[in-house]
């Protein structure tokens, strides 16, 4: 078997491919793990119907079947956001889960790594991974994905639970252009403001398009990283969030949550807290991110 049978793409993602038409690749983890039942599903669909009110077409990835699946259909799309047996794949976990038949949703990493192989240019999330807090030197492979990848991928900086500092500064290591969309600095998530700068500040999708050209005439190959912040009506107050993180990281401290749990865990600890005033930042930065990748696309 080659690597091109173990990709499957849609029918409507191959043609749109095919034809140079716009299309946004979704990753599958933040509707398995990163958000509740029932609203994981609501949103998996909602975020390909904003895709496709822009004219692009949604390609959501999950491992199937043994097969990378490029563009689910719906009866797919239900098992990943419903059944108790999907895994949490980032690429490292790409070649077991293909050998042994696992089902599983796609991280950030594992999603860039199919939707780059399947000749997609622009991915939507809500946030990236990066360097976790504490003494333990754990820094998610999103990191090194964005590094080796090049693809546009829109987001709203990486997650609140992170490192941000450190997190910023591995992208400046690893040669990662952050581009700030309608901002200057890196949002924080459920934030708007985190602090640190973006390398290059980009007012519309044309911007966007010209540093993406600029990196591939230039032969650079990371990724570059279109951050946006989290719609302001539903952003996450300072105090708040302050108040639900701290306690988020100190249950997973206390209860020896780490490795592939640790993000699920904190955030679903943080939207409890903050009676799902967290949970509802995530969705519309989600929402906002799918719009704004869609007009990339289309511009691209
Ligand atoms: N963004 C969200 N919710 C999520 C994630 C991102 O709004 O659940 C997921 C992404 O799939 C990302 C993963 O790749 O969390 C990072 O996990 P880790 O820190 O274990 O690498
Ligand atoms: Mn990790």
């Amino acid at each position: 078997m080659t690597r091109s049978d173990l990709l499957t793409l849609s029918s409507e993602v191959e043609s749109a491919v095919a034809a140079n038409q716009p299309v946004v690749a979704l990753e599958s983890t933040v509707i398995a793990h990163g958000l509740p039942r029932p609203q994981n599903l609501a949103t998996a669909l909602r975020l390909e119907e904003i895709v496709r009110a822009e004219a692009g077409v949604p390609a959501t990835i999950a491992v199937l079947d043994r097969k990378l699946c490029v563009g689910l259909d719906a009866e797919q799309r239900e098992l990943i956001a419903n059944s108790d047996d999907v895994k949490k794949l980032s690429t490292r976990d790409l070649p077991a889960a293909v050998a042994r038949g696992w089902n599983g949703a796609t991280t950030v990493a594992s999603t860039m790594w199919i939707a780059h192989r399947a000749g997609i240019h622009v991915f939507a999330t809500g946030g990236i991974g990066g360097v976790h807090r504490g003494e333990l030197q754990d820094v998610s492979a999103d990191l090194r994905e964005l590094s080796r990848t090049p693809m546009i991928v829109v987001c709203s900086g990486a997650k609140i639970v992170l490192d941000l500092p450190a997190t910023r500064e591995w992208l400046e290591t690893h040669s990662i252009t952050v581009a700030g969309y309608q901002c200057d600095e890196m949002p924080a998530f459920y934030s708007r403001r985190s602090g640190l700068a973006v390398d290059v500040r980009c007012d519309s999708p044309d911007h966007v398009v010209e540093i993406f050209n600029a990196q591939r005439k230039l032969g650079i190959e990371s990724a570059l990283l279109v951050t946006v912040p989290v719609p302001a009506e539903a952003e996450v107050e300072a105090a708040v969030l302050q108040r639900v993180l701290d306690v988020a990281l100190a249950d997973a401290e206390r209860e020896h949550i780490t490795g592939r749990d640790l993000t699920p865990f904190l955030l679903a600890r943080m939207s409890e807290q903050s009676e799902g005033a967290t949970l509802r930042a995530n969705i519309a930065l989600l929402e906002n991110n799918a719009r704004v990748a869609a007009q990339i696309a289309s511009a691209l």
